[in-house]
């Protein structure tokens, strides 16, 4: 379904639930989705914002079961747009026990709204990781940088999720990089020269069901693009990955018949 607002456009898919697209009024896009994407309502989609959940990357215990959980790959149900809003909205919800989930989006003036929420259905407690997987737009991977970050310690995935100690300094990119970053703040920036913008990341969430959130931060660089049938070996250059989440530690532990919201929110601003 196509997005439309005074403000710009967006499209959202009822596989997975995933945004493919966002594209702010005079502005290049800034959610990058791969050419070779595979739209076959089967195949998790490169690129945009996969959601991640239950599980973030490889099953806890079973090896059998799909990278990064069973919503990105599920045929989400639409709601009809709100007429009382103004356009630009729309809302996908799952069943998939113990939990129903919910996916709202909202397009605002220079601004993306994804608020994701899970409810637990039952009398027990349940536990849940959760990724907001989004594929940001570069001019040039060799020229950003994130800032937000410098204070947090990181799992490193390139060498066995070991904990790295914060390094005090803003992420550039100079290699694959592969990072769960702990107890990170509600807003992380990337700066794009190129594009002559930032684009600011804020993630929110409903109080007491977890011990904070982290950032997932990556980029295949040029030998794992190689590796992935659905990414161009020339795109690497133009995307990273800044992905609002509850992994790890930091994974959400919801009561019975609670529900959690986690809301992220994109802006563009000039440089
Ligand atoms: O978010 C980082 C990550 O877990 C990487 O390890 C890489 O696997 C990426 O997700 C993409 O995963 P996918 O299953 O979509 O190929």
């Amino acid at each position: 379904m196509i997005l439309v607002s005074p403000h710009g456009s967006a499209e959202l898919h009822e596989h997975g639930a995933t945004l493919t697209s966002w594209q702010p009024a005079d502005q290049p896009p800034v959610i990058f989705t791969s050419a070779h994407a595979v739209f076959d309502g089967k195949a998790p989609i490169r690129g945009g914002v996969p959601l991640c959940f239950p599980w973030f990357s490889a099953h806890p215990s079973d090896p059998t079961q799909p990278a990064h959980g069973l919503v990105r790959t599920a045929r989400w149900q639409p709601h009809p747009y709100d007429p009382t809003h103004e356009s630009g909205n729309a809302r996908l919800t799952l069943d998939l026990p113990p939990f129903a989930l919910t996916l709202a989006v909202a397009l605002g003036d220079a601004t993306l709204h994804l608020h994701f929420s899970a409810r637990n259905l039952t009398d027990q407690t349940q536990r849940y990781e959760l990724a907001l997987h989004t594929y940001l737009h570069l001019s040039d991977i060799h020229r950003v940088s994130i800032t937000g970050l410098e204070t947090c310690d990181y799992l490193d995935n390139l060498q066995n999720r070991q904990r790295v100690n914060a390094t005090d300094d803003p992420l550039v990119f100079t290699g694959e990089t592969d990072r769960v970053y702990l107890d990170t703040p509600e807003v992380v920036t990337l700066r794009d020269p190129g594009f002559n913008r930032a684009i600011e990341v804020r993630q929110n969430d409903s109080p007491h069901h977890g011990t904070g959130r982290t950032t997932v931060v990556w980029n295949p660089w040029i030998e794992k693009s190689k590796r992935l049938a659905d990414l161009g070996d020339d795109e690497w250059p133009r995307f990273c990955c800044i992905e609002s989440s509850h992994v790890a530690e930091h994974a959400i532990t919801l009561p019975p018949g609670e529900e959690h919201t986690t809301e992220v929110t994109l802006t563009v601003r000039g440089l």
